[in-house]
């Protein structure tokens, strides 16, 4: 089985503060999350920011700033902003980041409600822009896939040229779909021959969700945008505290845990 991404999603748009002190705003905060998910295992830093009062932006100077100082203490590490950004945001601002051309960045595959009133809208036509754009601007989308008609869409659009083989998905499991064996295994079986696959399990699922990846020959998506809990009641310290438990499951099960260098080599990224 090839070596566990981890990938450590460490910031997220709408976990505060008040669900866990630990949570970054600021560029410090963020790169110190980011280091402490690097020095633990991580090798994909799933990448949101923040005002310093923890308002959710895409400004592409506040990403510049956060990828900056990212880099200076991890600087292999492959960072992948989000261009879902938060509910309510144009697709003018979600996009900046992919200006500075990163490596990676998300590319979710759909709408869907997302808690209360809020709606995550991803249209037909938003998709199609964020993909053919990604294309442009060499990033590899990683495809965040919240149901099974995602990964239809992704498809879909991958046969019209707005998406690049080989595919990377992200099963985000507990939002929309449940997080069952079950669903994994039918997500698993619905994307094409050479896709990788990664599944980010919300709230209690993370580390659930966590174990069948690491059996399961997927990757594994850990950190605050999902889970602010190392156990149940346990405030996690820190995102390295999450990627810490995963690299210890992983290694119970036998799984190897990848490098950056073997990161890039199984998501066919160029190598630095
Ligand atoms: N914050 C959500 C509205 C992504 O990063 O691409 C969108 C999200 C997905 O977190
Ligand atoms: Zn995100």
């Amino acid at each position: 089985m090839e070596k566990l991404i981890i990938t450590a999603a460490i910031c997220g748009a709408e976990v505060t503060k008040e669900d866990n002190p630990a949570v970054p705003y600021t560029v410090e905060e963020i790169q110190r999350e980011a280091k402490s998910a690097y020095d633990a295992g991580a090798s994909i830093i799933h990448l949101h920011v923040r005002e310093d009062d923890g308002t959710p932006t895409q400004d592409k100077g506040r990403f510049k700033d956060c990828i900056d100082a990212i880099k200076e203490v991890c600087p292999d590490v492959i960072i992948q902003p989000s261009t879902g950004g938060a509910v309510g945001m144009t697709d003018l601002e979600r996009l900046q980041p992919t200006e500075l051309h990163p490596e990676m960045a998300t590319l979710d595959c759909g709408t869907l409600n997302f808690g209360g009133d809020e709606v995550f809208t991803n249209t037909e036509n938003t998709i199609k822009n964020f993909g053919k754009i990604m294309i442009e601007r060499g990033v590899k989308p990683e495809i965040e896939v919240f149901d099974k008609g995602m990964v239809d869409l992704a498809i879909r659009y991958h046969k019209q040229g707005f998406i690049k083989a080989p595919m990377h998905f992200d099963f985000v499991l507990g939002v929309q779909m449940a997080a069952s064996a079950r669903d994994v295994a039918f997500m698993v079986d619905s994307i094409p021959a050479g896709s990788t696959w990664t599944v980010a399990g919300v709230g209690r699922h993370q580390f659930p969700m966590a174990a069948l990846a690491i059996v399961m020959g997927g990757h594994s998506r850990v950190g605050f945008e999902d889970n602010v809990y190392l156990e149940k009641g346990v405030l996690a310290k820190s995102n390295g505290e999450l990627v810490q438990k995963v690299v210890e499951m992983a290694k119970l099960l036998g799984r190897e845990i990848a490098t950056p260098a073997e990161a890039r080599e199984i998501l066919s990224l160029k190598p630095l």
